[in-house]
């Protein structure tokens, strides 16, 4: 072997070695709605859990304020739990239906400046519309995770696109990052290999957009 390819080789290997040793890897996916997009959408790593017990986590609070949930999305550990807080000079309630998950739920009426405690007990990857019966037009999704490692994004009326980045801590753990799912208001979920381009979201069997999810340099 001649001097010039040894030396590109070294110049190769010299310049691999500190990809392979990165701290942690970030997880970019972009989603995009043909038309009347959700309002917000949540992107997972899944077996890169687990969150620290859900006593420590503490809740995760939810703003009852113009008659609009804030977030959109919550997200809590199994078990977790949620503060919802008024905000507003009315009373709101807080209630669940959901037969698949045989959830019925109804904390019933908050006042002004109070707050109603939920404790989630559905399995991890499920996701629990909630209202409220006196405003019909509230309402939110409450999320269950096995990991900390997500991403929520609002999707503004009239935009469609979202973009949705997770960084992961690749050094700490032996977990392989292979794959992430998202879950967007009445599509169906959708788990996708990283990378991946242009995955379609499927709701009620139509496409209503496409999900495309790369690893950051
Ligand atoms: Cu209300």
């Amino acid at each position: 072997m001649s001097r010039v390819p040894l030396l590109l080789l070294s110049l190769v290997v010299f310049h691999l070695a500190p990809a392979s040793s990165a701290a942690a890897a970030t997880i970019e996916a972009t989603v995009r709605f043909t038309r009347a997009a959700p309002p917000a959408v949540l992107l997972w790593l899944p077996g890169t859990g687990p969150w620290k017990p859900a006593a420590e986590v503490g809740p995760t609070t939810v703003e009852q304020l113009a008659e609009t949930f804030t977030p959109t999305i919550a997200v809590v550990p199994p078990g977790g739990k949620v503060a919802f807080h008024n905000g507003d000079p009315q009373q709101h309630n807080v209630f669940a239906l959901d037969a698949t998950l045989g959830i019925d739920t109804d904390l019933g009426l908050g006042a002004p400046d109070s707050t109603l405690m939920l404790t989630t007990s559905w399995p991890a990857g499920s996701v629990v519309k909630h209202g409220c019966k006196i405003h019909p037009q509230m309402q939110l999704w409450i999320a269950v995770l096995d990991t900390p490692f997500y991403a929520v994004s609002d999707i503004p009326d009239g935009t469609l696109e979202a973009v949705m980045r997770v960084t992961y801590p690749s050094s700490t753990t032996a977990v392989p990052l292979t794959s992430v799912t998202l879950w967007a208001p009445r599509c169906e979920t959708l788990t996708v290999k990283i990378p991946s381009e242009l995955t379609p979201i499927i709701r009620k069997g139509k496409t209503v957009g496409t999900l495309s999810v790369r690893e950051l340099p």
